[in-house]
């Protein structure tokens, strides 16, 4: 079962046991709200384009259907999985690891959207908002919302999805439609999407001051938080598990927002080994992996999974830290105790 942080506004992550080797079913993906939940209609609800574009006007959901759908199966992490690893542990969620998930989503491309509505060629970014709003320090009451670059939201990858796993977004996913931007930590696949805003300058809000690299060894000060940092995970068995002395088959999932997994490699007995990688499950390079163990013996075992990705990142040993508790994608250690 997820394991739950909130109830009020629902704060989830799944148990690592159900990540892998495909999609996250879909009561077990973790859920990420800042703010209650936005109760919405989708026969009322209008997405409404403002700002630097040539055709600023509002679309329903219908008018948004006759654009060419597609289905993406694509993995979402939020930014802060991980962070209860980081010594001194950091402010805000305490996510262990399963606040990452992979689903399929179902919607249209964003960048279709933008060839139909034209933004001006003065725009450097989007501003996407949610429905939902809530109190903030220092800035009091706002609604969610985040920006996207233009170069990014005129690729092919970004959708503005309106289904998942095959039925509609439920609420907590966003219903009834969301932005999903492969490869970018969770905060800028906004949900409840109902603005979108062209601008020619830096959008200043709230979240995306928030989430930036700040007191972290070798990243300049102020970085935003961008790309999935690489990162692999032991989905069985889970640490701490007792087995049988035996032959055994450790499985993962490894995943990346700056290329495809190349490398997993498996520390058993103090050795970094290569694991066996499966072909890509989404289009963003995340794979399942498997290792046959062999154990020497009986007793408690230290093991450890890293992936690298094409792009030449690999997983540090241990955890970075830096104020907000973003991007920990140290190496996963688990230990298991074989009986004698
Ligand atoms: N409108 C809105 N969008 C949002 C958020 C939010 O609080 N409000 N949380 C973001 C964060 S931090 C993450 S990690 C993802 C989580 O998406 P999920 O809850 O569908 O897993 O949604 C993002 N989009
Ligand atoms: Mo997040």
């Amino acid at each position: 079962m997820p394991i739950q942080h909130t109830l009020e506004p629902p704060n989830a992550e799944t148990d690592l046991a159900a990540l892998g080797p495909d999609v996250t079913p879909l009561d077990q993906f973790y859920t990420r709200c800042n703010f209650p939940i936005p109760r919405l209609h989708s026969t009322t609800w209008r997405l409404q384009l403002s700002g630097a574009f040539n055709l600023p006007r509002a679309w329903t959901m219908d008018e948004l259907r006759d654009l060419p759908y597609v289905e993406r199966t694509i993995t979402m992490e939020c930014a802060g999985n991980g962070r209860t690893l980081m010594t001194p542990v950091p402010p805000g969620t305490p996510w262990k690891l399963g606040a990452v998930g992979t689903a399929r989503f179902g919607g249209i491309r964003l960048t279709d959207l933008l060839a139909a509505t034209g933004p001006k060629s003065t725009t450097t970014e989007l501003v996407f908002g949610g429905a939902d709003h809530g109190e903030v320090e220092p800035d009091g009451e706002i609604p969610y919302e985040f920006n996207l670059d233009a170069t990014t939201a005129r690729s092919d990858g970004p959708m503005l999805a309106w289904s998942m796993g095959g039925s509609p977004l439920s609420p907590e996913h966003g219903f009834p439609l969301r932005l999903v931007v492969p490869g970018h930590y969770g905060m800028r696949s906004v949900k409840w999407l109902t603005r979108i805003n062209a601008v020619d300058e830096p959008f200043a809000g709230h979240f995306p001051r928030k989430y930036r690299y700040r007191g972290e060894r070798g990243v300049p000060e102020g970085t935003p938080v961008g790309p999935i940092r690489v990162r692999s995970l032991f989905t069985s068995p889970s640490d701490g598990a007792r087995m049988a002395t035996e032959p055994t088959t450790l499985h993962g999932i490894a995943w990346s927002g700056s290329g495809a997994v190349q490398r997993v490699e498996v520390m058993v007995d103090g050795q970094w080994m290569p694991a066996q990688i499966g072909d890509p499950i989404d289009g963003t390079g995340h794979v399942a992996w498997t290792f046959d163990w062999i154990p020497r013996g009986a007793g408690t075992h230290d093991l450890a999974v890293r992936a690298t990705d094409s792009a030449g990142h690999r997983q540090p040993e241990s955890s970075i830290w830096n104020e907000g508790g973003y991007g920990n994608n140290a190496v996963h250690r688990i230990s298991v105790t074989l009986d004698g």
